[in-house]
């Protein structure tokens, strides 16, 4: 059977682009993420992230993991969770939910602060 590596170009169902650069024995990875959409007028910029996959043998290669865009061009950050998946094309995919936390100027306003969601992400086309 196919395993799912981390390891790339991906694309995500809003047209975010991320890659995965490195990966080290312990699954630990760092990339960048470069997202479409932003809720502000703030310019985009790709931003590092950084983040775990679980190398825990019965993952069958299928791994769960999570990582972290520390936003380069704003003050929140985002979390991801997910599993990369091998479907019956061969293809692999990478279903994710994600919490975006906002910097807020008081603890009245936490309640507001965290915006959640679900993305999945496809391996890029390879460009000509
Ligand atoms: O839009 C976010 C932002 C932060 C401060 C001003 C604007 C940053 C980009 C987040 C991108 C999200 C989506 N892209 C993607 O690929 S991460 C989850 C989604 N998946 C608006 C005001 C405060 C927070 C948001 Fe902001």
């Amino acid at each position: 059977v196919k395993k799912c590596s981390l390891i790339g170009d991906w694309v995500n169902d809003l047209g975010s682009n991320m890659t995965i650069t490195s990966m080290n024995a312990k699954g630990v990875f760092t990339g960048t993420y470069h997202t479409a959409v932003t809720a502000t007028s703030n310019k985009i910029e790709k931003s590092p992230l950084q983040g775990a996959m679980q190398k825990s043998p019965n993952q069958k290669g299928q791994p769960t993991f999570g990582f972290t865009v520390n936003w380069s061009f704003s003050d929140s950050i985002t979390v991801f969770t997910g599993q990369c998946f091998v479907g019956d094309d061969g293809k692999e995919v990478l279903k994710t939910m994600w919490l975006l936390r906002s910097h807020v100027e008081n603890i009245k306003n936490d309640w507001k602060a965290t915006r959640v969601g679900v993305n999945v992400f496809n391996r890029q086309q390879l460009q000509e």
